[in-house]
This record gives structure tokens, sequence and C-alpha cells, in this order.
């Protein structure tokens, strides 16, 4: 194997610090079989602490789903990658769709996350992804190129191996439509492509690339069968112990 597969809950604003101390002391009993697959829950900032709490004695990481770049200051509302650090928190999701939306983030702040989390020692899950009029006007790799690129600019060589790439196709994000296992798989060969042309063929193989967008329990399986699908993010279906743990046994 030339990298490893994560499976990486996305949380988004659901769960209070004690509605996830529950649900992770749920699914812990589940996931303690897992041998090749790493586990994250990336969980709303006020949730980390007692998910770390939670999640000790297992092998869940704690993510966030977002930071800001900066080291500290007058940024009122926000929150900086060694206030994560401290907290025990291994990956935090940069760019998600819902983020680039609803709270205007760019290629280019991506690009500042990206650089700033691996900076402290985190590790992005930096999400890119078409929407469906860029689909259906043919413009998917040319939007994705962009992005991967813009947001990788300026990380070194040695450390884009610690960069973790999600495609989440905007029109299958908490829609309930899937990417067939084809369009994924063909997207995510095409990012390692542009990875390969960016860093070379050795770093691209190493890089994990994730599925995101309404992966479940019952499409997990196809999806991770792409040879360059390398885990999911997964939105809904990590609120459920039973639905997470049947994605990562499909990843196993
Ligand atoms: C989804 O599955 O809807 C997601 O957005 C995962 O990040």
């Amino acid at each position: 194997r030339y990298r490893k597969t994560i499976i990486a809950g996305n949380w988004k604003m659901n769960k209070t610090p004690s509605e996830a101390k529950a649900l992770i002391e749920e699914m812990k009993p589940l996931l303690s079989k897992t041998k090749w697959c790493e586990m994250v829950l990336c969980v709303p900032f006020t949730d980390i602490q007692a998910a770390v709490k939670a999640a000790k004695g297992s092998k869940i990481a704690i993510g966030a789903e977002n930071m800001h770049f900066e080291k500290s200051g007058a940024f009122t509302g926000e929150i900086s990658a060694d206030m994560l650090k401290e907290l025990g928190v291994k990956y935090v999701i940069v760019g998600h769709s819902e983020r680039r939306q609803y709270f205007n983030e760019t290629d280019e702040n991506c690009n500042k996350k990206v650089k700033a989390a691996i900076e402290n020692g985190l590790r992005p899950i930096l999400c890119v992804g078409e929407s469906l009029a860029e689909r259906e006007q043919d413009v998917t790799m040319e939007v994705i190129r962009k992005q991967v690129k813009i947001a990788l600019q300026g990380v070194a060589a040695e450390d884009i191996k610690k960069v973790v790439i999600a495609y989440e196709p905007i029109w299958a994000i908490g829609t309930g439509k899937t990417a067939t296992s084809e369009q994924a798989g063909e997207v995510c060969a095409k990012i390692r492509d542009c990875l390969r042309e960016l860093y070379g063929a050795r770093a691209a193989r190493a890089i994990t690339i994730q599925y995101g967008g309404s992966m479940n329990a019952k499409n997990a399986a196809e999806l991770l069968a792409q040879p360059d699908v390398d885990g999911g993010l997964i939105g809904g279906a990590s609120l459920k112990s039973a639905d997470f743990a049947a994605i990562v046994e499909a990843a196993n």
C-alpha cells in the first residue's frame, strides 16, 4: 500500500459536548477492530475537548471543521491552529463547500489555512469540487485543478504527504445524491495526475484522496473500491455510530 485509507466524519453544526461524548462512546467498541483504516471525527470547536477525552484509548483522531490562518490577534470569533493543537486536534477541514458558499472562503484563503495547518503540525483535509452547472458545462477538471493548485501554492514537497484531499462534488453534498463510483474514481484519478505534475509520481502516490458527498453505509464499499479513492469525508452518516462503523468496515 502506497498510502493510508482515511475515513473522516464531518459532523458540521451538530452535537453538544455531552452528545459528542455519548456518540463517541457508542462508536468506540464498534470501531475497535480496524487495521488499515485511519479514523477521524471532525467536530465543532465546542465539542473538541469532550471528543478528545472520549476518544482516548481508541484509534479515533479528532479534527476541527475550520480554523483561521493567523496565529493570533484581532479576529473576533476565530480559532487558530495552535489553539486546536493544544487540545489534541490532529486534522482540520479546509475549504468545505459550505464554507466556500456561506462564509466566502476562497482558494487563496484555503492556501493560507493549508500552510498554517502544516506549520502547526495539523493535517489539512482540503476540500475541492465542482458545482452542478460546472459539471454540466464540462469544466469539472478545470475548476478542480485551479482549486488544488491555488490551495497548495508554496506547500513544500516534503510536506505534501501531510495534506489529505477530499473530492466533494457540490451537487452531492447533503443532497442524498452521490457521484457514481466511476465519476468519483475518475475525478480522484485526475486529481492525482495534477498532484503528479506538481510534486512528482512518488509524492502523488502517497497522498490520500477521499471522496465526500453523501457517502454512506450502502455506497461506501463501491466508492472505496475505486483505485484512487482512498477514503471518505462523511457527512450525515458520521452522526450515526452503526453507519460510520459500517463505512470504516468497508474501508478495512
Ligand atoms: C457530505 O457528505 O454531505 C459532506 O459534506 C461531507 O463533508
